[in-house]
């Protein structure tokens, strides 16, 4: 097979015939074909290896690069020797980021609509389609190898059996380790896999942000030869439940009791100072459902909340530093591209932490330790693997493994400073993410930021077009759809990006963005548009003023919408 695999990229490569001619199923051994791609030429060393790493439900000011007070030393430094966007997008919620940052495909084409269940349409299949490719897909027909360490949430399919056509080594991955189902206890995830096959944790000490560190330092230590590798890094820090170590936990103590209004204020100022936004751009009012911290009740435990979600995003920048440490060691830090994002905004949700706490403490319940091998079947588990219930409800204190709650939408409304909403909505506070591109052999900008609106579709045209791959117009024997970004190469060196317009669609609520107009509506309400050059954080809203300007954009985005096959909202199953 290797002997094939490399002839035919040799003979493709030579003719001068793209990648989308080929398609060599099975071909899953590119980590030994380096040195012979090298001796054909293929391997010139130029290349870079490209690092996609992202964070799962993180507000756009809490890494400290952006503005925030968690210790984030790693992107602090990748950020000081790159590049950082403050326009960056994504699409609000985890699985259409997947879809959308994978595929370089709006969602919908390709056939992740909303989320993981199939509402009968094919923009609503809940599983990724053959009309699209991964990155994986098409840096590995290039001659990358590709790993990927992480949550993957781009099929329906997440039980053991499968069916598994679109786990990650099924869409162009060489190697795995992860989740293939969005959320899941930090000490014991559901659908925990490696390659093909599912997995108990492997260690009573098990806490998955580590996991997944560990296992993208391993792939990296084991890539020996000389073709270049792709690798996707997908933590599941900082969505809920509020998981983290106790030594990470133990750093926070006390930060958050001065509360949220007061973290707001300060996190505002400092990204003025940073120039993440402008001081013309008001800090909107505290969300109305969120009380003045000095009237809020419960304070210790809210102010815990707060501390466990600091340390889980604490967690995760020690193991970046981890990544890159092995990056350095293996003399492959300058020529590697490495970019950071957050699938989506805060996240508002208060799962598990209102009612009853549950189980009742005054009822206790018996349980049985779960067994070394058993893998475990449930989102949230309902006992710990050495026999404790896991416990939900109000006044829980998060952190340990027999407490399952999100850190609430006080702190989402922190996390998201200065803007509105969250995770689900399209206005700023639920799309707007960092954005960190790090590449010394390319990337002479230090500590620079960039003001270019983006959008995930622009990752897949950058890997291509920092790669050398060719994107194909055909896939296995199927017509793929063309990609949807820019490549963000331009905007590194400070070059603006050509494009008509970005779109978004989530639950119905819908925008579109067009230089600094954006016409937003959150769903069922109807449009509203803002001048984001002067009031990024929405709270002017001109569409009476401009009609005409509304009119415009409704009809660009209604033409993108049909395009991509969005359905109104709620998309009702479809009858078949
Ligand atoms: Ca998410």
């Amino acid at each position: 097979m290797t002997s094939n695999c490399y002839t035919r990229r040799d003979f493709i490569k030579a003719m001068g015939i793209g990648a989308a001619a080929l398609a060599v199923p099975g071909c899953a051994s590119a980590t030994r074909l380096g040195g012979s791609l090298k001796a054909k030429g293929f391997g010139d060393g130029q290349r870079p290896n490209i690092i996609l790493i992202m964070s799962d439900d993180m507000g756009f000011s809490d890494i400290g690069c952006y503005g925030g007070e968690i210790r984030t030393p790693n992107l602090d430094g990748l950020a000081a020797n790159g590049v950082r966007f403050t326009q960056f997008y994504n699409t609000a919620r985890c699985c259409p980021t997947r879809a959308s940052l994978m595929t370089g495909l709006y969602q919908h084409q390709a056939g992740v609509g909303h989320m993981m269940d199939d509402k009968g349409y094919p923009s609503y299949q809940g599983d990724l389609n053959n009309r699209c490719v991964t990155i994986a897909e098409v840096l590995k027909q290039a001659g990358y190898s590709t790993y990927m360490s992480g949550k993957w949430h781009v099929t329906r399919y997440r039980r053991p059996e499968g069916p598994k056509h679109n786990w990650p080594c099924q869409r162009g991955y060489d190697r795995f380790f992860g989740t293939i189902h969005g959320a899941g206890s930090f000490y014991d995830p559901c659908s925990l896999t490696r390659d093909n096959t599912q997995i108990p944790p492997d260690s009573d000490d098990f806490y998955y942000t580590n996991a997944i560190s560990d296992n993208a330092v391993t792939y990296i230590r084991e890539h020996e030869t000389d073709n270049p590798f792709f690798m996707y890094v997908a933590y599941t820090a900082t969505h809920w439940p509020m998981h983290a170590l106790p030594e990470d936990i133990a750093k926070y103590k006390g930060r958050y009791d001065s509360g949220w209004d007061a973290l707001r204020a300060e996190r505002h100022k400092r990204m003025i100072e940073m120039g993440i936004v402008k001081s013309e751009w008001k800090l909107t009012p505290r969300d109305k459902a969120v009380p003045l911290w000095s009237e809020a009740k419960d304070k210790a435990w809210f102010a815990r909340r707060m501390e466990v979600y600091a340390a889980m995003l604490d967690c995760m920048d020690q193991g970046i530093g981890h990544i890159t440490s092995e990056l350095k060691r293996t003399g492959r830090f300058e020529n590697t591209l490495i970019f950071f994002l957050a699938d989506n905004g805060g996240c508002a949700e208060e799962y598990g932490s209102r009612g009853k706490v549950k189980p009742e403490p005054s009822k206790p319940v018996v349980l049985k330790p779960m067994a070394k091998d058993a893998l475990q079947p449930d989102m949230q588990p309902k006992v710990t693997r050495d026999g404790r219930p896991v416990r939900t409800g109000y006044g829980i204190m998060p952190g340990p493994a027999d407490t399952y709650i999100a850190y609430g939408k006080p702190w989402a409304n922190a996390s998201n400073t200065p803007f509105r909403l969250y995770k689900h909505w399209v206005h700023e506070g639920g799309i707007s993410t960092p954005l960190i591109a790090h590449w010394p052999a390319h990337i002479k900008a230090q500590g620079e930021l960039r003001h270019q609106p983006g959008h995930l579709i622009d990752i897949m045209a950058t890997c291509v077009d920092a790669s050398g791959a060719t994107y194909p117009a055909e896939y296995k024997g199927h017509k793929i759809i063309p990609m949807e970004g820019r490549s963000l190469k331009p905007a590194f060196d400070n070059k603006p990006t050509e494009r008509e317009a970005i779109y978004w669609e989530h639950e119905g609520n819908r925008a579109v963005r067009q230089g600094r107009w954006k016409l937003v509506s959150r769903h069922p309400g109807g449009w509203e548009l803002y001048d984001l050059e002067a009031d990024r954080t929405e709270l002017n809203n001109l569409s009476e003023t401009y009609p005409q300007k509304v009119e415009q954009l409704k009809a660009l985005y209604e033409s993108w919408a049909a395009r991509c096959d969005v359905q109104p909202w709620p998309v009702r199953k479809k009858k078949t």
